[in-house]
């Protein structure tokens, strides 16, 4: 039969946005404005990372790639991307980026009143052996008034987004966006169009899934309770659908999104090595917790809610579990020691 109503065919990022179907928190033309150009910095980036392999191969006859320029480093050129796209409408007051170590003013216009953070390109290291990759944002409202912003004005618990998401560069190129409210959304990118299409609309997270992906090279660092979770997880029992499966890619965007996906745990703890664990608070942490959460998923600490932490710097790490609400709730139950 026909579908009713408008088709849900061909519906390109910018239509969604600007239909509001991402359920603004402030339906204003320069938040809708904004996440447009997060979209054109994935295109940019994604194009990028795409000729990456083959700009760095012909790099090596010479260090210059095909248009005679000196070879960069990606993750500096997505930043760089991210820097100027976000700079030309002057409602980014401000940015955080891991590749920078103090806030950067991107526009001092008293209108301009977001600020966003990025990891301009995770798992960066990955690229030299063509595994995927990704870029993670968060966009924070800016609470102050007067020119441009401080630091103080990015300290913010992570409950406070007004949008986050992430890119990935995996087998395709998929943009994942939400504000909190209107449920998370999933886009493909074409690039014989050039466009980000909705192709996977309302995630939610499976409520428990037998999968679980950490870094196991480090269960010598690891505090008891961790072990012990481990090793439950390993453990056979159809009734709780034990053992689980392991999958760990060691990037981060790739892990959290396989987890967002298919459902199960991800898991970076603090450990003997990584007190604080390894992964960053405003950047990484926080904009996958805000995407899990309205995806019907948790994210911890393993003892607190990720979202309700206030950043006292603008690099902080974090220890950071993802996942299932049940597969959370149960690491949470091992480190209180109730199992
Ligand atoms: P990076 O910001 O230096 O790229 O490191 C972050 C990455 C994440 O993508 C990933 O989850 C983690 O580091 C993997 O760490 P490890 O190699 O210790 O398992
Ligand atoms: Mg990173």
């Amino acid at each position: 039969p026909p579908p009713e109503g408008p088709s849900r065919v061909g519906i390109t990022l910018e239509t969604f946005i600007l239909e509001g179907q991402l359920g603004f928190p402030a339906a204003t033309g320069t938040f809708t404005s904004l996440l447009n150009q997060i979209g054109l910095a994935a295109k940019l980036v994604t194009s990028k990372v795409r000729r990456a392999g083959l700009a760095r191969l012909l790099g090596y006859t010479g260090q210059t790639n095909v248009q005679g320029e000196l070879v960069q480093k990606l993750d500096e050129e997505a930043n760089e991307t991210l820097l100027s796209v976000l700079g030309r409408r002057r409602h980014c007051a401000a940015v955080a980026s891991e590749e920078l170590d103090s806030i950067r003013i991107t526009s001092t216009d008293r209108r301009a009143k977001y600020l966003v953070v990025f990891d301009p390109l995770d798992g960066s290291s990955n690229i030299d052996v063509n595994i995927s990759i990704g870029t993670i944002f968060g966009v924070l409202r800016k609470e102050t008034d007067g020119e441009g912003a401080t630091e103080a004005d990015f300290l913010r618990p992570g409950r406070e987004l007004v949008a986050a998401g992430y890119i990935l560069y995996g087998s395709s190129t998929m943009l994942v966006i939400t504000t909190g409210h209107g449920g998370v959304h999933g886009f493909t990118y074409d690039p014989t169009v050039g466009e980000f299409f909705l192709s996977h609309e309302n995630i939610r997270i499976p409520e428990q899934a037998s999968l679980y992906s950490i870094n196991e090279g480090n269960s010598t660092y690891w505090t008891d309770e961790v072990r012990r979770w481990n090793a439950w997880l390993k453990e056979e029992d159809k009734a709780t659908a034990r053992p689980y499966g392991a999958r760990y890619v060691g990037s981060l965007v790739a892990d959290a999104h396989r987890t967002l996906m298919k459902g199960g745990i991800f898991a970076y703890p603090a450990d003997r090595k990584n007190k604080q664990g390894k992964l960053r608070l405003l950047y990484e942490a926080n904009p996958f917790a805000f995407v899990f959460e309205a995806a019907g998923g948790k994210a911890s600490t393993g003892s607190a809610r990720i979202l309700d932490i206030t950043p006292t710097e603008l690099h902080e790490r974090v220890p950071l579990v993802l996942g299932s609400p049940r597969d959370v709730d149960i690491f949470e139950s091992f480190v209180r020691g109730d199992r």
